[in-house]
Parts: C-alpha cells; sequence; structure tokens
C-alpha cells in the first residue's frame, strides 16, 4: 500500500514488507537481542512472517557493522519441535570465555507452557551465524513448583557467580509480585534453581524480559555482565506486562547472597523509573566488547489501529540503538544516548542561535525537509523572571495538565516536530517549569502527540515526566525525527520519550520544524540549535 509507504522510516530498524524468496510476506517486530560477534552486531527479533500482528513467532535475523545500518538475513530459528512449537520466544546470548555462544530462549511448547531451551550457531567459524542448532536435550528448564506455566519466560545473558558456576534470571510473577528467578550452571545442561528470589515487588505483575547489568560509577566505559565489585551498581530492568513498560532501578548486588537490593526502595523496579516515558518496551542491554560500552535496544510498538498495520504490511520498529552510562552527575538515574554511529548519518546541517522566545511566539525553523532530523537544543529561560515567580504549578503533570496548548508560567517551551506549514498537525517536545513555595524548581519533559495526526484512529497521548536538572544547567534536548517516529533525549539522556506518530499534512516535503514558547511569566532564549538532515541507512547494505 504505496499511500501508506511514508510512515517508513529511514534510518530506524524495522521489518522487511518483502521477506524471503521475493514473497509479500507480512511481518510483525518484536524484542530485541543484540550480539556481537566476529565483527558483526547480531539482532534476533521476534517476528511474525505471515502477518502484521502478533503469532506465529520465529527469530528474524539481522546483522551490521556500526549497529545502523542493518542487512537481513534468513530466519534464525522457527516453530519446529513439540518444545517451541507456539513459538519460539525471547533469549538472551551468552558469551563463554572461550568465545563460543550459547543461547538460551523461551519455547512455547504444545501446550502452551513455558520452557528454556539452547541452541548454538551451527557453523561458529560463520560470522553471519546464518543456521542454528537445537539442542538434543532440549527443554533444559520447565517451569519449577509455585510457578505458572504461562510465567516463566526470558532468559537472561549469564554471569559468573563466586564459585565459577554461571548464573542467569527468569522472569515470573507469584499473586501480583513480580519475581526474578536466578539458576546457577556449569556446562548450561544441568541447572540448580537458587533459593529466594534475586529480587521481587509487590504489585508489580510479571516481569518479562529483565536484563540484568552492571554500570561503573567512576568510569566511562560499558562493563560486562559479570562484572562486579567496588564502584559498581547493578541496574535491574523488567518490562511489566501489566502495562507494557519497560522500568528500571539501581541497585547494589550481593554476589555470595544473591539478592540484589535499590539504592531508593521508593523508586524501586515497576514502580520508579522508566527508561523511556513513550512507547518503549521488551528492551534488552547486551555488552559490546567491540566498543567497550553497554548498549540498550528497544522495541517500539505501533499506536495506530491494527487494521492500519495490516493495511500498510509491517508493524512496529525499533528505536535507535542507545549506549547506557550511569549518571555521575545526580548519580540517581542512568544516561541514555544514541550511539554515535548514528552520527554518521548527519548530511548538512543549520544552525540557529540565540533565538529570542517571547511569551506566546512560534518561530520556524528553516531547515528544508524535516521528516528526517537529528536536532539538538539548548534552552535558557530568563532567569529575572524565573527569580520573580513565587510558585508556580506544583501539581503540573505533562499527560494531565493540557500539554503544549497549555500556558504556565514558566512553561511549556520547546519544539514543534512533523508539523505542517499551518501547524495543523505538530508533535511537541516541550519543557515546563514548575516552581514549589520553598523557591526549588522541578523541570518536567514532555512529548505532546494531541495534535500529531489528523487519522482518527490512533492514540494521541501527552507522555513525560520529572527531568533532574542542577544548578547551572542549562535545559537542553536531542530528539531524531525520522517520519512516523520522533526519540527525544533530555539533559544528556537523563529523561527519554519515544513516540509513534502519524501525521497525514505533515510529510514529505510538508513537514516542519518550529521553536516555541506558551509560558506567560518569562521569555526563552533559544542559545544554539543545531539540526541536522539524516541519510537513510535502507539502501547502504553492508554484506
Ligand atoms: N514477547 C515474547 C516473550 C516476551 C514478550 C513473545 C515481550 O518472550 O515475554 O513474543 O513482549
Amino acid at each position: 500500500n504505496d499511500m501508506l509507504d511514508w510512515q517508513r522510516t529511514g534510518f530506524h530498524f524495522q521489518p522487511q514488507k518483502n521477506w524471503m524468496n521475493g514473497k509479500h510476506y507480512f511481518s510483525f517486530l518484536f524484542s530485541s537481542r543484540p550480539l556481537f560477534y566476529k565483527g558483526w552486531y547480531h539482532f534476533f527479533y521476534q517476528y511474525n512472517p505471515v502477518g502484521a500482528v502478533w503469532g506465529n513467532i520465529v527469530w528474524g535475523h539481522a546483522v551490521s557493522r556500526d549497529l545502523i545500518k542493518w542487512n537481513h538475513l534468513p530466519l534464525a530459528m522457527v516453530p519446529d519441535q513439540w518444545y517451541d512449537y507456539n513459538g519460539v520466544w525471547t533469549g538472551s546470548a551468552t558469551i563463554l570465555p572461550d568465545g563460543s555462544i550459547v543461547m538460551l530462549y523461551t519455547g512455547s511448547t504444545n501446550e502452551s507452557v513455558q520452557v528454556q531451551n539452547l541452541a548454538f550457531p551451527a557453523d561458529p567459524s560463520d560470522p553471519l551465524l546464518v543456521n542454528w542448532v537445537k539442542y538434543a536435550g532440549n527443554p533444559v528448564l520447565v517451569p519449577p513448583p509455585g510457578i505458572g506455566i504461562k510465567d516463566f519466560r526470558d532468559p537472561t545473558t549469564a554471569w559468573v557467580a563466586p564459585n565459577g558456576n554461571w548464573r542467569f534470571t527468569i522472569g515470573s510473577r507469584v499473586g501480583t509480585t513480580g519475581v526474578s528467578l536466578v539458576y546457577e550452571t556449569s556446562d548450561f545442561l544441568n541447572y540448580t534453581l537458587l533459593d529466594g528470589w534475586l529480587h521481587k515487588v509487590n504489585g508489580t505483575g510479571m516481569w518479562e524480559c529483565i536484563d540484568f547489568y552492571p554500570v561503573s560509577t567512576t568510569i566511562e566505559n560499558g562493563l560486562d555482565t559479570s562484572v562486579n565489585g567496588p564502584n559498581i551498581k547493578h541496574v535491574m530492568k523488567a518490562s511489566l506486562d501489566n502495562d507494557k513498560n519497560d522500568y528500571y532501578a539501581l541497585g547494589t548486588y550481593d554476589l555470595e547472597r544473591n539478592v540484589w537490593t535499590p539504592d531508593n526502595p521508593e523508586l524501586d523496579v515497576g514502580i520508579g523509573m522508566r527508561y523511556d516515558y513513550g512507547k518503549y518496551y521488551a528492551s534488552k542491554t547486551f555488552y559490546d566488547q567491540n566498543k567497550q560500552r553497554r548498549v540498550l535496544w528497544g522495541w517500539i510498538k505501533e499506536t495506530d489501529s491494527e487494521r492500519s498495520d495490516i493495511a500498510k504490511g509491517w508493524a512496529s520498529l525499533q528505536g535507535v540503538p542507545r549506549t547506557v552510562v550511569f549518571d555521575k552527575k545526580t548519580k540517581s538515574n542512568i544516561l541514555q544516548w544514541p550511539v554515535h554511529e548514528i552520527e554518521s548519518l548527519r548530511l548538512g546541517n543549520k544552525m540557529f542561535n540565540n533565538i529570542e522566545l517571547k511569551s506566546g511566539s512560534v518561530v520556524p525553523l528553516n531547515v528544508g525537509k524535516a521528516t528526517q532530523l537529528d536536532i539538538t537544543a539548548v534552552f535558557e529561560i530568563d532567569s529575572k523572571a524565573l527569580e520573580g515567580v513565587a510558585g508556580a504549578d506544583v501539581s503540573y503533570n505533562c499527560s494531565t495538565s493540557n500539554g503544549a496548548a497549555g500556558k504556565g508560567v514558566l512553561g511549556p517551551f520547546g519544539l514543534l516536530v512533523l508539523a505542517d506549514e499551518s501547524r495543523s498537525e505538530q508533535t511537541v517536545v516541550y519543557f515546563y517549569i514548575a516552581k514549589g513555595n520553598d523557591n526549588n524548581l522541578k523541570t518536567f519533559f514532555c512529548t505532546d502527540e494531541s495534535r500529531s495526526s489528523k487519522a482518527s484512529d490512533v492514540d494521541k497521548q501527552i507522555y513525560g515526566s520529572v527531568v533532574p536538572v542542577l544548578d547551572g544547567e542549562k535545559l537542553s534536548v536531542r530528539i531524531l525525527v525520522d517520519h512516523s517516529i520522533v526519540e527525544a533525549f533530555a539533559q544528556g539522556g537523563r529523561t527519554c520519550i519515544t513516540s509513534r506518530v502519524y501525521p497525514t499534512k505533515a510529510i514529505n516535503n510538508n513537514a516542519r520544524v518550529f521553536l516555541f514558547n506558551n509560558a506567560t511569566g518569562a521569555s526563552v532564549t533559544a542559545t544554539s540549535v543545531k539540526i541536522w538532515q539524516m541519510n537513510s541507512t535502507f539502501d547502504h547494505p553492508q554484506v
């Protein structure tokens, strides 16, 4: 359906329309499983080869040299055994010290029981890892007593225990408590379930796609999954089946006791911070030994109707991979930032300096075509006005406070992207400052989709949350715009928001970018705005 083709992205990974043998298959992309092997990044994803909706799940496979330009390869694994008859579900790779790969994945059996299975590359000398063999002794794990047969999935990458064994965790629930079980193994053939939980949180329900990894509090490099010791915190992430969001928390992992404890119990897994306050799910990280960094990749679901997905013949895409580091300044969150390779797609740029945004103003930025952009912008709010304000909007909330159309004392202000000339359509990325009666400032970072599309069958939300801003810091944002996706990162990646949007007017040559300020109590200066046109990736195969 060519009419919907403009929704396809230029530099975000998405399934192909034509899959295998040139046949016109439909596709549905699900969760992520990256891995680096012999010079290639591998991506295995949950994929429906026969429809643009969830079902018939197999492992799609793509490879890349740079995490940006991807080559589609044949399906890696399909349901051809009783133990994965109802789907080859999410798994994780562990690279052993000798360089070999062990893949543990969840199979949904012929009776829809969730079990864990082993798979290996058929030819380890093949850098493209095209063929996979399933272990003859599968399944290697079945749901243990007390765990529901449909609540046992998504094993993590394994890490080394003090006794030299491997450990990994699997998500589940007990009643409405989200839990993580830990297994230990020396050979990936025989496993022992350890007592207790790595962690659990009441009321958070089933934990899908758990991720568990160390971050350094002192150095910038990422860490291999097995690293622990001084100056290290562990991130625990769970994808909550209940609300389909990815939550994380920072804490400490006691290897001896095999227990993880959150730094701040009020911001525990599933009740505190999210990787992303927009659409972002089933993400996973991997340690990229090639560039000594930890890379996070998330699955971005559609927010239009299933009917439209079927009409356009594909559904879902991946965000841009993000480097994850501990935020040494706030010490309370991670920083997520698009991998630097994305900058290789930057074409020409335009710069705009010191643009004053008076209260109520909207300023167009003439950048030409505005469907594939990388934008960085820094804002300063008039400090006199800020000091003069007594207290404002203490109970502000991105989702319920009128979005970009609202007029507060110290917000909203920011950018309109994927907007048409008359702004009948626009997606708004903005800041909003609330000031307590104690003079403390609280800055919100939000994305308003409510006017993002004339179409009526799409979900249009106002997303967002608080973003930490330290004394003396300016407000900064980076936005990746790619036809039907907007990824926004505030303050170097402390708070992130991804939106799927479906403009009908702000497409092709009609898309524009504007600055705006709706704050009634202060003028704002966009001290520096830099906008790059972005190249497309799909016409740059690397194999
Ligand atoms: N989707 C997979 C599961 C996982 C869920 C099945 C995450 O393995 O729990 O397609 O969305």
